[in-house]
């Protein structure tokens, strides 16, 4: 669980920032890297910076995924450019260290980079309403459509097998003979839904596999609360959290952001009664998904889009609960069964994407119907 960690001041005054340090504070978001926002001091004037330390037991080829952010960087930076931003989009930006270098190692064997602050925005966990929903929806599809510019086999894999929903199942059922920690007993009902379910995890990595659907750039990683609203709230203008930015399929993406934004609670909502598809969010979702990829979609990615969802939050129900099953080691939690219940609320979005189904297409439908009367 959380620990208090002494920042390495020196390894953060390496990087390219004029002025000085101030101050600086961890900002407590995300299960994976840690992050901090630094205050810097130059000529009478403050600036924030992030600064983060990649967790490099989960990402191994650090090199790889900073050369992926610099060229996916490039390329939504180039996109903005030229649609000539209207709307304050922007995107991360890299600041290298002194000696050029996009991160550093510290004395610890951490890797350390960082990023330009982008001030006055919001993020939410929980999604506000449609006109959000949409925004985010929106934006990923921008997002989508510049990195058609970006050769999928250009992109590091920054973690192999990520969405390999196979894989990952195939872990779930080793740690759970295994069963280490002894907590299989406390989960049986948790695991036996997941054995229920099993062909479901696999169903979009063989689609991928068997060539039935294309490789793409995509984000990989599509949770609303990597998309920055600006102050009003009203207009995405940014996608954060690139380290999964590899070869996919748009469908993770689309399917991550319905899994976690047209479901009205948190990823950890323990009143599962909560847990429902709230449809006019995920018909603001394909609306604004559409309108910038709807054009670039196979007829097959297409016809899976209402399904993914369903696949992403099993996939990753099947990873929560893996992980409380093998002691906690890989999401961070901040209390005792925090895997379990996680596992369980994914698995509560699953139920309710099977009850909401046939709706969920018909929206698509009618979407894509009316777009090629138009
Ligand atoms: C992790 O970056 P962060 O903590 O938001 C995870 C995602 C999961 C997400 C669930 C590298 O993302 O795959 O969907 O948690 N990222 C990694 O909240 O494993
Ligand atoms: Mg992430």
């Amino acid at each position: 669980m959380e620990q208090t960690r002494v920042v390495p001041i020196a390894t953060l005054q390496c990087f390219n920032v004029p002025g000085s340090l101030i101050s600086v504070e961890e900002l407590k978001r995300g299960h994976i890297n840690r992050t901090y926002v630094g205050v810097w001091e130059h000529q009478g004037s403050r600036k924030r910076y992030v600064h983060q330390v990649v967790n490099h037991r989960i990402f191994q080829d650090i090199e790889g995924l900073m050369r992926n952010l610099e060229i996916v960087t490039a390329a939504i930076g180039d996109s903005i450019q030229k649609r000539g931003n209207r709307g304050g989009e922007t995107t991360l930006r890299i600041i290298p260290a002194r000696n050029g270098s996009s991160y550093i190692r510290d004395e610890a064997g951490e890797f350390w980079r960082t990023f330009e602050y982008i001030e006055n925005t919001v993020a939410y966990d929980v999604c506000p309403g449609p006109e959000a929903a949409e925004q985010a929806a929106e934006i990923l599809g921008r997002f989508q459509r510049a990195l058609l510019a970006v050769p999928a086999s250009s992109l590091a894999d920054t973690i192999p097998f990520f969405h390999h929903g196979g894989r990952r199942f195939s872990t779930f059922e080793e740690v759970l003979k295994r069963d280490s920690k002894k907590r299989a007993t406390d989960a049986a009902q948790e695991v036996g839904f997941a054995l229920q379910r099993k062909d479901l995890s696999s169903s979009l990595a063989l689609a991928l596999e068997g060539g039935l659907i294309p490789s793409r750039a995509c984000h990989n990683d599509m949770k609303l609360n990597n998309v920055l609203f600006d102050s009003s709230g009203e207009r995405a203008v940014c996608l954060l959290d690139l380290d999964t930015c590899m070869a996919g399929t748009p469908l993770f993406d689309f399917g991550d952001l319905v899994r976690n934004t047209a479901i009205p609670c948190a990823e950890d909502e323990q009143d599962l009664s909560k847990v429902v598809v709230d449809m006019e969010l995920y018909e603001a979702i394909c609306r604004g998904y559409m309108r910038e990829m709807g054009d670039s979609l196979t007829q097959r990615e297409f016809d899976l889009l209402p399904f993914s969802p369903r696949v992403l939050a099993f996939v990753l129900g099947v990873r929560f609960l893996t992980d409380y099953l093998d002691g906690d080691g890989y999401f961070r939690i901040h209390r005792p069964k925090h895997n379990l219940e996680r596992a369980r609320t994914q698995f509560a979005v699953v139920e309710a994407m099977e009850r909401s189904e046939s709706r969920m297409s018909e929206v698509l439908r009618k979407l894509r119907g009316a777009s090629r009367a138009a």
